[in-house]
C-alpha cells in the first residue's frame, strides 16, 4: 500500500490529537456528559439510603482519574511482570501500608476488583473444591460471594449455612456452634449484607478452633465503624478479614483482603493474581490508598460515630412510627425493614419511595415468603447521607416520611418530594453543573 492512500486517516488521526489530549468529556462526547450530569443531579436531589453506595470525595475521584488508568502491571511490588513498575509499587505498598495501619493488619492485598473477587480468592486460596463451608444464609442476611447457590462459591465448594433466630432475628451462636460441630467446615464465613448486628467475633473464633476450621470475616458494611473504631475489629479474632472499600469505609469501588499470618501470604497473593485476576485497576488502587488515608484521619472517627447514630435514630423513628425493624434495630450502617405483615412487596415498596425522592433496596428477610425478584425486605443505610452532613434530626424525618410512605398514611405526596429534595441538597456536594 502506497502512503497516500494512507495519508488522509494518518491526517485525521493526527488532527484528533490536539482534542485527545487537550479536551474534557462536555466537548468530546457531548452525550455521556449529559448523563454524568444527570447522574450528578440525581445524586444531589436525592436522599440516599442504599447501604452499599456511600459518596466519596473530591481528591478520590481525582486519583481514579488519573493517569495511573493507563498503567498495566501484573504481580507484585518489586516482582511484577511489566517494566515501568516502579511507581506503581510505590503506589500499591503505600495503599497496603495505610490498609495494614487502618485495620491492625500486617498483611493486606489492594488488588481485588470487588468484595465478590475477595471472597473467591480467599476461599479458593484456602479451600479445595469440594471442601465444605459454612456461611450465613443468603435470605437471613449473608453474601451471594459466601455461598449461594447461584454465585462460583455455591458451585465449587460443598456450602451449609445458618441462619438467625426466629424470635429475634439475630445469629444463633449455638445454632452456629451446632452446624460446626455436624458438618465439620473447612471454613466458617461470618458477615453479609443485610445483617444489622454486630458480630459475636469471639464466639466465632471460638467455634472455628474447636472445629479446626479458618474464619473469615467479610466486614464490607460495617469496615467503617471498625476503622472509625466504633465496631471491634476482625482482625483481633479472624484468620482473613475481606471487604470492598466503597460502603461506609467510603473509599473507591473495589476488594480489599487483610491477614496476619505470613504463612498465608503466598497462597492468598496467588489466589488474587494470577488466581482469580490478571491486572489491578491502579487507578482505583490510587483512589483506594487515598480513601484509606481519609479514613486515618480523626474526622473520620466522628464520621462513623455519626454513621452509626444516624441508624439508630432512623431504626427507632421507623419504629415509632408504626414499621418493624429486624431486630428491633442495628449496631451497623444497616436498617432493615420487614414488611410482611403489610400488603406491599420490596419492589412496590422502593417504587414508592423512589417517588418521594427516597433510594434503598428490596431485600430478602429470614423465611421470605416471596421471591428475590420482589422480597418482603427493604434495606436502607445512612453512610451515604451522614458523608453529606445528615444528623439525627433529619434522619427521623426521613423515618417518619418513609414510615408514612409504607404505611398509606401520606397524603400528599408530591409535597414530600419537593421537601425530601430541598433537605438533600441542604446539603453538601460536588458541584455537579455547570
Ligand atoms: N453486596 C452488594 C450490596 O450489599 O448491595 C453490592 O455491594
Amino acid at each position: 500500500m502506497n502512503r497516500a492512500a494512507l495519508a488522509p486517516v494518518g491526517d485525521a488521526f493526527e488532527e484528533s490529537l490536539g482534542a485527545f489530549f487537550g479536551q474534557g468529556l462536555d466537548y468530546v462526547d457531548g452525550a455521556v456528559a449529559e448523563l454524568v450530569r444527570a447522574e450528578g443531579e440525581r445524586q444531589a436531589r436525592g436522599i440516599e439510603l442504599i447501604a452499599s453506595e456511600n459518596v466519596v470525595s473530591r481528591a478520590v475521584l481525582e486519583a481514579q482519574g488519573s493517569w495511573f488508568c493507563n498503567k498495566t502491571v501484573e504481580g507484585y511490588p518489586g516482582a511484577r511482570y511489566h517494566g515501568g513498575a516502579e511507581i506503581a509499587d510505590s503506589l500499591e505498598t503505600l495503599g497496603e501500608d495505610r490498609a495494614c495501619a487502618l485495620f491492625g493488619a500486617t498483611q493486606a492485598n489492594l488488588q481485588p476488583h470487588s468484595g465478590s473477587q475477595a471472597n473467591l480468592a480467599v476461599f479458593s486460596a484456602l479451600l479445595k473444591p469440594g471442601d465444605r463451608v459454612l456461611g450465613m444464609d443468603l435470605k437471613c442476611g449473608g453474601h451471594l460471594s459466601h455461598g449461594s447457590s447461584a454465585n462460583i462459591s455455591g458451585k465449587v465448594y460443598e456450602i451449609k449455612a445458618y441462619g438467625v433466630r426466629p424470635g429475634d432475628g439475630r445469629i444463633d451462636m449455638d445454632q452456629v456452634r451446632d452446624a460446626a460441630r455436624a458438618h465439620r467446615p473447612k471454613l466458617i464465613v461470618a458477615g453479609g449484607s443485610s445483617y444489622p448486628r454486630a458480630l459475636d467475633l469471639a464466639a466465632f473464633r471460638a467455634i472455628a478452633d474447636e472445629v479446626e476450621a479458618r474464619l473469615l470475616v467479610d466486614m464490607a458494611h460495617f469496615a467503617g465503624l471498625v476503622a472509625g473504631g466504633v465496631l471491634d475489629n476482625p482482625m483481633d479474632h479472624a484468620d482473613v478479614v475481606t471487604t470492598t472499600t466503597y460502603k461506609s469505609l467510603r473509599g473507591a469501588r473495589g476488594g480489599m483482603i487483610l491477614w496476619n499470618d505470613e504463612g498465608l501470604s503466598r497462597r492468598l497473593r496467588a489466589a488474587v493474581f494470577p488466581g482469580v485476576q490478571g491486572s489491578p485497576l491502579l487507578h482505583m488502587m490510587a483512589a483506594k490508598a487515598v480513601g484509606l488515608g481519609e479514613a486515618l484521619q480523626p474526622a473520620f472517627k466522628h464520621y462513623a460515630r455519626r454513621v452509626q447514630d444516624n441508624a439508630r435514630a432512623l431504626a427507632d423513628e421507623m419504629m415509632a412510627q408504626g414499621l418493624e425493624v429486624v431486630t428491633d434495630g442495628t449496631d451497623t450502617p444497616l436498617v432493615l425493614v420487614d414488611l410482611t405483615a403489610l400488603e406491599i412487596d420490596g419492589q412496590l415498596a422502593s417504587d414508592k419511595l423512589a417517588a418521594i425522592g427516597i433510594t434503598c433496596n428490596k431485600n430478602l428477610i429470614a423465611n421470605d415468603p416471596r421471591p428475590a425478584s420482589t422480597t418482603s425486605g427493604l434495606r436502607f443505610g445512612v453512610s451515604a447521607m451522614t458523608s453529606r452532613g445528615i444528623g439525627e434530626a433529619e434522619i427521623r424525618r426521613v423515618g417518619q416520611w418513609i414510615a408514612d410512605c409504607l404505611l398509606g398514611r401520606m397524603t400528599d405526596r408530591e409535597r414530600v418530594r419537593r421537601d425530601s429534595e430541598e433537605m438533600a441538597r441542604g446539603f453538601r456536594y460536588y458541584a455537579v453543573s455547570g
